[in-house]
């Protein structure tokens, strides 16, 4: 297992569309092995492929608490089947948008299909940190980060914090 590098904005991969995995091999887990490993370093509670450079539809997730076991998710070619009208208002951050935090809506339960890590096909309904979570991290497999759901001026100040923080860590 190896640590990978994250990729922040406004690097141009951020905004390409991952492509399918056509079958989970050992290659492929290997690949969730270090994103997973990626993110616990971070820390964080989800990554998505392309923030390590690799445009395959893969998700890596662990939403327990620090005082609870670890808890694992893998998500290869997962898909929204369904969606339910109601909304929740959570204030979402991102690795590839350090140290920015705002709110954004969305969908407060869907239901979802994938792949796991063993390359068994799921199909389960998510809620709360979870729903936030997978739609989120769906997002970012279509090249859409949470910042494209704010307002222009909300976006570009936080594409602009990251910038000038690279630019000071670089002198430093
Ligand atoms: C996406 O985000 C998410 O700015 C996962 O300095 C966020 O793991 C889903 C992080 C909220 C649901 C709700 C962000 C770590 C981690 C930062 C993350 C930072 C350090 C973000
Ligand atoms: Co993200």
């Amino acid at each position: 297992m190896a640590i990978r590098r994250i990729l922040t904005v406004p690097d141009p991969v951020l905004k390409q569309v991952s492509k399918p995995v056509a079958e989970v091999t050992d290659e492929t887990r290997a690949l969730m092995d270090d994103m997973l490993e990626t993110m616990y370093d971070a820390p964080g509670i989800g990554l998505a492929a392309v923030q390590v450079g690799v445009p395959l539809r893969i998700i890596v997730m662990d939403l327990a608490r620090e005082d609870e076991p670890k808890a694992p998710r893998f998500f290869v070619n997962p898909e929204i089947l369904e969606r339910i009208e109601e909304t929740q208002p959570y204030e979402e951050g991102c690795l590839s948008v350090p140290d920015f935090y705002e709110t954004v809506e969305r969908p407060s339960r869907v239901r979802l299909r994938y792949l796991n890590y063993s390359g068994e096909p799921v199909e389960e309904w998510a809620e709360g940190l979870y729903a936030v979570c997978i739609q989120h991290e769906m997002d970012h497999l279509e090249g859409v980060l949470f910042i494209d759901h704010l307002s222009r001026l909300k976006r570009n100040y936080a594409i602009d914090k990251v910038k000038k923080a690279k630019r000071l860590a670089a002198n430093a």
